[in-house]
C-alpha cells in the first residue's frame, strides 16, 4: 500500500493522507540553521546545535504523536483547522503534502478555503521562512482568522526538558509589532535570541502558551483560538510561545499570502550595548526584512532550487529504470547531504540531545557527500582528524559547537582510526587534492601537539597494526562497527552501560571485522604513499597487509565463512562452532571487499553463505541464528529481542558492503538484487509494513525473528545513505574514482542493457556511455574518450570546464 508518489520531475515525493504508518519528514537547511518538519507540519528548528541552540520544543515519545511543530489555525466561524491537519485534526476536504530538496509544502483545504503552508531555509541565512498562503475557492466573501504558534525551547534542549524548577522562572519575550522575540537567556548572558515575526501587524498576539492554550488545554484546542481572540499575553517565566493572530476577509477568488520568519540573531558583543533585558533588534529587523514580500520568497525558493540543480547534476544517470534512476538521482544524494549536515544527532528516532558527531559516522558519511561539496568535506576532514590522540586512536564523538572530543564517551573503539583512512582516500579519490596531507592538524584539539593529516592516517594505521591479539587480529576494544559487540565486558551491574570504559575492559578480544578493514584502507594508505612517492613506507603497508590478510585467512576462516571475531576468552564469535550467532554479515562484506579470498574461492564462498544463511526477502539479516539468551560476554548484542538492531535485524548499513563484495567478485546480478531488496523506491508498495519514508533509507527493518518482520525503523540518519550511493555509483554503475583518474568499470546485471552517466569530476564534464549489448554482468571489452582509446582503463582527469565523451563497450 501507498501513502504518496514520486514526482520525479519536481524531485519530490508527495504525500496524499496526513495518516502515514509514522511521521515522514523533511530536513530545511543547508548549512546553520535546520527544521526538522513531518508531513503534517511537525517537528522543530535549531541553529547548528540540536541539543544547545534549539529554537522550538518537540516531545519525543508521547501520545499522540508528533504534537509540536510549525503550526497554523484557521479559525472559520466554529470550525477550526489546520492545513496540515494536527493537531486539531479536523477532517479535511483535500490533504497534499511534498517534500521537496530543503523545501516541504503542505496544502490543505476545509469548506472551500484553501490553504498553503511553504516551508523552507533561505540558503545563507539563520532561520526558517513559511509563507502560508489562503485562497478563498468559492463563490462568497469569507471572513477568516489565522494563528501562528511555535513553542520555544529555552535554549539547551536536555536542560528545557528537565530543569524545571529553574525554567519556570526564565522564560522572557518582548513583542514589537510582526515580531516576537524570544529572548530567555541559557546562561549565556543572552548572546542570541530567536525572532519570530510576521509580515505585517498582526491582529494580536500571545506569548504565554497557558494564556493561549487556555488552562488543562493543549495544541488541538487552544482557547485563544476558540474565542477568536488572542490575549496580548507577556510570559514571564514558564512557556514562551510565539503566536500571531491576523484577521482575513477574503473576496470570492481572493489568494491573500502571510510570511512568517522563523530566525535565530546573535547578538553584538555585550559590553557594547545594552543592560540586561536588551536584545539588540537591528539583525532580526533586516532579517525580517528579507522576506517581506512574496517576491523576495520566490527569489529564495528560486536560489534553493538552484543550489539543488548544481549539485545533484554532478552525478546524473539514465538507466531506464525509473526507479533506480530517482534514487540516485534524487533521494540516495539528497540524504548523504542530509546526515552529512547531521550526523546522527536529529531526527524523528535520534533526539538531537544524544550523540554529537560520531567520528566513525561522519568519516563514513563523508564518502557519500565528497562529490557533492568537496571544499566543505575538506573541512570535516580536519576537523574530524583534530580530535584524533597522538597515538592514532580516537575518541568517539565530538562535539558540532566546540570540535572538541566527547569526554563522555571517550575512546575504545578500534574501527575508529581506520575510518579516518577510508574518508581522506575517498576525498583524493575525488578531488586529486594532495595538500590536504600536508595539513597541520592538532591531535586531541591541542594546538601545541600538531602533525600533517599525513601523520594522522600513518598514526590510524599504526594504532591496529600495534594493538593485535593472540590470533594476529587487531584488537576490538569496546567495540568496532558494531557499537553493540562488547567483548571485553565481564562484569557490567544491572542498568549500566555496556561501553563503559574501566577495569572490565579486557585486552584480548579481537575483531575479524577491523581486520577487513585494515587490509582494504591499508591497501588505500599504501596507494596514497606510492602516489606521493613514498614507496618504501608503501611497501612496507603493503607487507603488515599480506600479514593481516593471513591471519583473516587463517583463524579468521571459518570454513565457509569468515569469523567475526574472537572473545576475552579466545572463543570465537560467529562461527559454525557456536550455538547462536554463527554467522555475522560485517566480516563477509568488508574482507570481500577488500579482495580477501578472492583468489581461492573462499569470498565466493563466504558469499553464498550470507546468501544462504542470512538472505531474507526484505534484506540480508546482520546474524543468524538471533541471540535468545544473554551472553555476557558478548555484550549489548545479545541484549536486544531477536530481530531487533544488531541482534539479527536488518541492519541496512551493511547490506551495500554485500552488494560491493559481490561486484568485487563480480556478480552484478546478485549485486543489483542485494541493492534493490533494501531500496526505499523498491519498497514504496510495501509501506504498511515498512513504514517508514519511501524515499529515505532506516537505518533497521526488523528481521525474520522479530514479529514485526520487514517493519524500519530510525529512518534518515545512516550510513547506508553513504554507503549505497559507493554501492550504486562506484561499485555497481562503477564510475571509480581513483588517485589519477576516473575508471569505469561496471558490474550490473546480464539484463541491463547500459546506462549513461553524466558526472563532474574535478571540474570537468564527463558524458558516460555504457553499452551492454553483449549481456555481461562485468568486463569491459573497450572504452574510448572523445573518440580515443583509454589503454588502461583510467581516464585521466580533463582540464576542468571541459566536457569528455566517454563510451565504455562491456563485453
Ligand atoms: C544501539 C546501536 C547504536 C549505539 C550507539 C546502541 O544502543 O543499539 O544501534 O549504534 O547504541 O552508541
Ligand atoms: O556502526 C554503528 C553506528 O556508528 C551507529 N549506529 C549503529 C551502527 C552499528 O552498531
Amino acid at each position: 500500500m501507498r501513502y504518496g508518489y514520486f514526482d520525479d520531475e519536481n524531485r519530490e515525493y508527495v504525500i496524499t493522507t496526513p495518516r502515514t504508518p509514522l511521521p515522514w519528514i523533511n530536513y530545511l537547511g543547508s548549512e546553520d540553521f535546520f527544521s526538522l518538519v513531518s508531513n503534517t507540519a511537525g517537528g522543530y528548528s535549531f541553529y547548528r546545535d540540536a541539543k544547545l541552540l534549539r529554537l522550538t520544543r518537540y516531545r519525543y515519545n508521547s501520545a499522540p504523536a508528533d504534537g509540536e511543530g510549525h503550526r497554523f489555525y484557521i479559525r472559520d466561524g466554529a470550525c477550526v483547522w489546520n492545513p496540515g491537519w494536527q493537531p486539531v485534526r479536523t477532517e479535511l476536504d483535500s490533504y497534499r503534502c511534498r517534500h521537496g530538496l530543503g523545501y516541504t509544502v503542505i496544502e490543505g483545504a476545509k469548506n472551500g478555503i484553501e490553504a498553503k503552508q511553504e516551508m523552507f531555509v533561505p540558503l545563507g541565512d539563520a532561520c526558517e521562512v513559511i509563507r502560508l498562503t489562503l485562497h478563498n475557492a468559492g463563490a462568497e466573501p469569507r471572513a477568516l482568522q489565522l494563528f501562528s504558534y511555535v513553542e520555544f525551547c529555552l535554549w539547551n534542549a536536555v536542560d528545557d526538558s528537565t530543569n524545571f524548577q529553574r525554567n519556570y522562572s526564565t522564560g522572557e519575550v518582548e513583542v514589537e509589532g510582526g515580531a516576537i522575540y524570544h529572548k530567555t537567556e541559557y546562561r549565556e548572558r543572552r548572546s542570541h535570541y530567536a525572532v519570530f515575526g510576521v509580515n505585517r501587524t498582526p491582529d494580536g498576539f500571545d506569548t504565554s502558551r497557558d494564556a493561549f492554550l487556555g488552562p488543562y488545554r493543549g495544541p488541538a484546542g487552544p482557547l485563544a483560538v476558540e474565542r477568536g481572540t488572542c490575549t496580548g499575553s507577556i510570559a514571564h517565566g514558564w512557556a514562551p510561545v510565539g503566536v500571531h493572530q491576523l484577521n482575513v476577509t477574503l473576496a470570492p477568488g481572493e489568494r491573500r499570502s502571510f510570511i512568517f520568519v522563523l530566525g535565530y540573531v546573535e547578538n553584538p558583543p555585550r559590553e557594547k550595548w545594552a543592560a540586561p533585558g536588551v536584545v539588540e533588534k537591528s539583525r532580526a529587523r533586516a532579517m525580517l526584512a528579507r522576506y517581506a514580500a512574496d517576491t523576495q520568497v520566490d527569489a529564495a525558493l528560486a536560489a534553493l532550487a538552484a543550489y539543488w540543480n548544481g549539485l545533484l547534476a554532478r552525478f546524473s544517470l539514465r538507466s531506464g529504470d525509473e526507479k533506480l534512476d530517482r534514487m540516485v538521482n534524487i533521494w540516495h544524494q539528497y540524504q548523504c547531504m542530509v546526515t552529512f549536515n547531521m550526523s546522527r544527532s536529529a531526527s524523528y528516532y535520534e533526539s538531537g540531545t544524544g550523540r554529537g558527531m560520531g567520528f566513525r559516522d561522519s568519516c563514513q558519511d563523508l564518502l557519500g557527500f565528497v562529490h557533492l561539496v568537496p571544499g566543505r568535506a575538506r573541512q570535516r576532514i580536519l576537523d574530524i582528524a583534530a580530535t584524533q590522540f597522538a597515538d592514532g586512536s580516537s575518541y568517539h564523538q565530538y562535539q558540532p559547537l566546540t570540535k572538541k572530543g566527547n569526554l563522555d564517551v571517550g575512546s575504545g573503539f578500534n574501527d575508529d582510526p581506520l575510518w579516518l583512512i577510508a574518508c581522506v582516500s575517498a576525498y583524493l579519490r575525488e578531488t586529486g587534492d594532495r595538500s590536504i596531507l600536508y595539513e597541520e592538524v592538532p591531535f586531541d584539539c591541542r594546538e601545541e601537539d600538531t602533525a600533517p593529516l599525513m601523520e594522522h592516517l600513518r598514526r590510524s594505521l599504526g594504532f591496529t597494526a600495534s594493538h593485535k591479539g593472540p590470533h594476529g587480529l587487531p584488537l576490538i576494544g569496546r567495540a568496532d562497527w558494531n557499537d553493540c559487540l562488547n567483548l571485553n565486558c565481564f562484569s557490567s551491574e544491572p542498568g549500566e552501560s555496556f561501553q563503559t570504559t574501566g577495569p572490565s575492559e579486557g585486552p584480548v578480544a579481537e575483531s575479524v571485522f577491523i581486520a577487513g578493514m585494515f587490509v582494504k584502507y591499508g591497501g588505500e594508505y599504501a596507494d596514497i604513499c606510492a602516489w606521493e612517492g613514498l614507496s618504501q613506507e608503501a611497501r612496507a603497508v603493503r607487507a603488515q597487509v599480506d600479514e593481516m590478510t593471513a591471519a583473516i585467512l587463517g583463524p579468521g576462516w571459518d570454513g565457509a565463512w569468515f569469523r567475526r571475531a574472537y572473545d576475552a576468552n579466545g572463543r570465537p564469535v560467529g562461527s559454525a562452532e557456536c550455538a547462536e550467532g554463527k554467522i555475522y554479515i560485517e566480516p563477509q562484506g568488508m574482507c570481500v571487499m577488500a579482495g580477501v579470498g578472492l583468489s581461492d574461492g573462499r569470498a565466493l564462498q563466504a558469499l553464498e553463505s550470507v546468501r544462504r544463511h542470512l538472505d531474507t526477502e526484505y534484506g540480508i539479516l546482520l546474524l543468524q541464528p538471533a541471540y535468545t539468551q544473554y551472553h555476557l560476554e558478548l555484550g549489548e548484542i545479545s541484549s536486544y529481542p531477536p530481530g531487533y538492531k544488531e541482534n539479527a535485524g536488518i541492519f541496512c548499513h551493511n547490506n551495500p558492503w554485500i552488494s560491493c563484495a559481490e561486484c568485487a567478485a563480480g556478480r552484478g546480478g546478485r549485486a543489483f538484487e542485494v541493492y534493490r531488496r533494501t531500496c526505499p523506491a523498491y519498497l514504496e508498495e510495501i509501506s504498511e509494513i515498512h513504514r517508514t519514508e519511501p524515499y529515505v533509507y532506516s537505518q533497521m527493518i526488523a528481521g525474520r525473528d522479530a514479529a514485526a518482520f520487514g517493519e524500519a525503523k530510525n529512518s534518515w540518519l545512516t550510513g547506508t545513505a553513504a554507503w549505497t550511493f559507493v554501492n550504486i555509483s562506484q561499485y555497481i554503475l562503477g564510475i571509480q574514482p581513483t588517485l589519477d583518474g576516473l575508471r569505469i568499470a561496471p558490474c550490473i546485471p546480464a539484463a541491463m542493457p547500459g546506462f549513461t552517466v553524466t558526472r563532474t569530476y574535478r571540474g570537468a564534464v564527463y558524458e558516460i556511455a555504457v553499452d551492454n549489448a553483449a549481456g555481461v554482468e562485468k568486463g569491459v571489452k573497450c572504452i574510448t574518450a572523445d573518440g580515443a582509446p583509454c589503454v588502461d582503463g583510467i581516464l585521466p582527469a580533463a582540464p576542468a570546464g571541459t566536457t569528455v565523451h566517454v563510451k565504455v563497450t562491456m563485453g
